[in-house]
């Protein structure tokens, strides 16, 4: 059994408590973005209402305090992942902005002609498009790493492809597509040894379990506040302090500075170099308070609630008939994602009418074209549970489901 109380979790999440299409809603499209519980919006609210100024910039009160609220968010961040360093934690826009700041300044600087990338066929488009670009520009080498037929990336696989002329290497810490928690340490080691280093997206791990950045010795890791219960607009880029200060800025501007002349300018330390313009305060401020509710959970009971449930969806899945589950089934490898197709059915028909039930899921290529065609179908339908859901839901999913061919009018 789950050890987390879901009815009181509940009442903290006040937008669970509407009706859509005349029930009441169930939310399972937590892979897509989480809901924001009240201790988030009140904090948000609080700032606005008492502290609002542009940090690092203002002598005054409220300056002041801004500024000291996104230092105090960065410094809950380094804890939460732990971080050596503060200055090691760059808050961006979401994972996109992240890796999109990676693969223009690192490749700028490090990638060169003839260079090996590697990323996972499964890799979500934000850590594949600027990655394409870089190897473009730079002309290196996009390579893959496939998956066997449970959707697993194997030792031999990491080794076929991962060789002393890999520079970078672009991996998932949890697939958002199937769900798969992929060997990461492995990869990370495996690379360190070959001399190459590894950025890990972790959009999909860090809500939902425990990640110490020292402990794998993730050279990069990303992620995004708003599939962790905090706001969207605010992203975490994580980096090994020594690396990032050989790289040169992304964006240019106010605050990122030191010394400024007509001609040229010198850059400000790290983390400041990498953070131009005024910066989403209100979203450090949210994210840190989502850090707290999750830590006052725990986020080994959230990933043992995950477990609990998607065991019991998947039991209950592998009874219906013409419906196919894509990836592995070992839990032990695998977060609360879940993708199936149906039959004769295409999976936005299947989230349009689990919508008329008040159930949201999400249908579609999950901008993963490049695994969809390794898979080799156009679309999935996919669920994803976070700490809110309950054997409830999951009861209100499956016989919803159990409908969908008989609302296209199949027998069975
Ligand atoms: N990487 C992974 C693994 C993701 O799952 C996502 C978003 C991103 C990167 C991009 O995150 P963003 O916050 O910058 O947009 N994934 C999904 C999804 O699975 N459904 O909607 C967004």
């Amino acid at each position: 059994m789950s050890s987390l109380n879901i009815e009181e979790i509940k009442k903290d999440f006040p937008i669970l408590d509407q009706q859509i299409n005349g029930s009441k809603l169930v939310y399972l499209d937590n892979a897509a973005t989480t809901l924001k519980p009240i201790q988030v919006i009140g904090a948000m609210a609080n700032y606005n209402k008492r502290n609002n100024g542009n940090p690092h910039r203002g002598a005054h009160q409220l300056s002041i305090r801004a500024t000291e609220e996104y230092d105090a968010a960065k410094t809950r961040v380094k804890e939460f992942i732990n971080a050596k360093d503060s200055a090691e934690i760059i808050f961006t826009k979401n994972t996109t902005e992240s890796l999109n700041l990676l693969a223009y300044s690192y490749g700028k600087a490090f990638i060169n002609e003839g260079d090996e990338i590697v990323l996972a066929i499964s890799e979500h488009h934000g850590n594949i498009l600027p990655w394409q670009r870089v190897a473009k520009e730079k002309k290196a080498v996009l390579k893959y790493l496939y998956l066997n037929e449970n959707g697993e990336i194997t030792e031999k696989e990491i080794k076929d492809k991962i060789t002393p002329k890999t520079k970078l290497v672009n991996i998932a810490h949890m697939s958002n597509v199937l769900g798969t928690i992929n060997p990461v340490k492995e990869i990370i080691d495996y690379t360190h040894k070959m001399g190459g280093v590894v950025v890990v997206d972790g959009a999909q791990s860090i809500p939902h379990m425990k990640v110490d950045v020292q402990e794998l010795d993730a050279d990069f890791y990303t992620f995004s506040g708003h599939k962790m219960l905090g706001p969207m607009g605010i992203g975490v880029l994580y980096g090994k302090k020594d690396i990032l200060n050989q790289m040169p800025p992304y964006l240019l501007g106010g605050d990122m500075i030191e010394y400024v002349t007509e001609q040229d300018a010198t850059f400000a330390p790290l983390p400041f170099k990498f953070e131009a313009g005024t910066q989403n305060v209100e979203g450090a401020v949210g994210l840190r308070r989502a850090i707290q509710y999750l830590e006052d959970i725990g986020l080994d009971n959230i990933q043992e609630h995950e477990r609990v449930l998607t065991e019991y969806a998947l039991e209950q899945m592998k009874d219906i008939a013409h419906l196919n589950i894509q990836g592995t089934k070992n839990l032990d490898i695998k977060g609360g994602i879940i993708s199936f197709t149906i039959d004769d059915v295409h999976p936005h028909d299947t989230a349009s009418i689990l919508d008329s039930y008040g159930i949201a899921i999400r249908s579609g290529h999950h901008c993963a074209q490049p695994l969809m065609n390794y898979l080799g179908v156009p679309a999935t339908s996919r669920v994803s549970f976070y700490i809110y859901n309950s054997k409830e839901d999951v009861d209100k999913f499956i016989e919803a489901l159990k409908n969908v061919r008989k609302w296209l009018g199949y027998e069975s």
